[in-house]
């Protein structure tokens, strides 16, 4: 077959930007060779739809294999006792739940997506917003914390049938039990979409949801070091006595629920390639040396924290519990969007992000949200938040003057040939 060098070239040019550049998106990482390669593997031409031993089609007896080591590498990751493999992304794995849990018009509560939480926990842009009734709580305007008052009493009022705890822009840790005796009272679900922190919960870095929180939801391509896709899980309610009732009265256990909410409710075949990349990620994030990088994000992300403060930044709650940080702005006079621009010229990358209470429109922002997830794979450490830190600080600071970007671009570019990342890496 003919090679599509359009589209390869495209790829090496992408490789090139990886290589070259500073990452900072919190939501990305690299991932090792060999998860990548079980992403490109032959397992991509398998339809299965169904569950290990329980298919709709022939010829899975390899794929059974491969998706039950997901599993149970998955749960013994996340201490959990029961885990679906099969969403292919945060948001899919967020919309499943939801099918299972819930009628169209019931009412959910959830972190306001403008003060850090995530489109599918009720905006009115996505079908968690349109298909149920949503309510939000926020953060207290002063201490940029999770107003868990405001929770309470929002619950209490509006009774919710869930209540969603995370964030996709929150540095700070979550008080689950405390949400799950407000659940509790109003006879609410708990839902934990941990997509951010997996991996530093999966390694005892932050408090575990699994105890509290009847369901809990993660993608796996963030902190967690995996492909592009979503995890569903259970802890200690696994298949909790009381069970759903369905529209027709039957009562039904919450794991096959949700089993049947992912297929043959919101997806059709499971994504069996990326199901075996999930395996390996899940295998590396076991290891020793995953445990090594993810205390040294969260140490990268405590030292660039507190450089952006030595220079006058304004980080949303003072600092950081995790991998990222939500930076306003405002006192450095140039919004979240002309700081993106001006910054990924200098191949620094970032995402604008509304702050809490902000007065700009999504599309410009008055933050950005960094995280150190990619960078640290890299392999780099304290020092050099330091430096990335000075390096930001001097885009921002003389955003249009061209001839300093320039030569800022060139000291990254410098900076980052000495952290290789596919040029001579090995898988681990
Ligand atoms: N897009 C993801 C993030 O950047 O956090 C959330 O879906």
């Amino acid at each position: 077959m003919k090679r599509d060098k359009l589209i390869f070239k495209l790829l090496d040019e992408e490789q090139q930007r990886q290589e070259e550049g500073i990452e900072l998106i919190a939501s990305e990482n690299f991932v090792s060779r060999q998860v990548m390669e079980a992403a490109g593997s032959v397992a991509t031409n398998k339809y299965a739809e169904g569950l290990p031993g329980k298919r709709y089609y022939g010829g899975c007896q390899v794929v059974d294999e491969i998706e039950t080591i997901a599993i149970e590498r998955a749960k013994q990751l996340f201490n959990a006792e029961w885990v679906n493999v099969q969403p292919h992304s945060g948001a899919q794995a967020n919309a499943a739940v939801m099918l299972a849990v819930l009628q169209p018009g019931d009412k959910i509560l959830g972190f306001d997506l403008s003060h850090g939480g995530h489109l599918t926990h009720g905006s009115p842009v996505n079908f968690s917003g349109k298909l149920y009734e949503p309510h939000f709580y926020g953060v207290n305007k002063e201490t940029g914390l999770v107003d868990y008052d405001q929770l309470k009493e929002v619950a209490l009022r509006e009774k919710p049938k869930l209540i969603i705890a995370g964030a996709s822009a929150y540095s700070r840790d979550w008080d689950y039990e405390f949400i799950r005796k407000v659940a509790d009272e109003v006879g609410a679900l708990v839902l934990a979409d941990i997509s951010h922190p997996a991996g530093l919960i999966a390694r005892g870095l932050l408090t575990d949801p699994l105890p509290h929180c009847h369901i809990v939801t993660t993608t796996t391509h963030k902190t967690l070091r995996g492909p592009r896709g979503g995890l569903i899980m259970m802890g200690k309610d696994f298949e909790n006595p009381f069970g759903i009732k369905t529209p027709k009265g039957e009562i039904r256990m919450m794991s096959s629920l949700l089993d049947m909410a992912v297929f043959p409710g919101t997806q059709g075949g499971p994504l069996e390639h990326i199901i075996a990349a999930k395996a390996v990620a899940f295998g590396e994030a076991l290891s020793e040396n995953y445990m090594k990088y993810i205390v040294q994000v969260k140490k990268n992300a405590d030292a660039m924290a507190e450089a952006f403060v030595k220079l006058g930044y304004q980080i949303i709650s003072g600092g950081t519990d995790n991998h990222l940080m939500l930076i306003d702005l405002r006192n450095k006079n140039i919004t979240g969007k002309a700081a993106e621009n001006a910054l990924v010229t200098a191949d620094i990358t970032v995402n604008k992000n509304m702050v809490p209470y902000d007065d700009k429109s999504p599309f410009v922002t008055s933050g950005i949200r960094v995280g150190t997830a990619a960078i640290t794979t890299r392999g780099m450490k304290e020092k050099h938040m330091e430096h990335i830190v000075e390096l930001i600080d001097a885009v921002i600071t003389d955003p249009e003057n061209e001839h300093s970007i320039k030569k800022i671009r060139k000291r990254v570019h410098k900076l980052m040939y000495d952290f290789p990342l596919y040029r001579d890496k090995d898988s681990e």
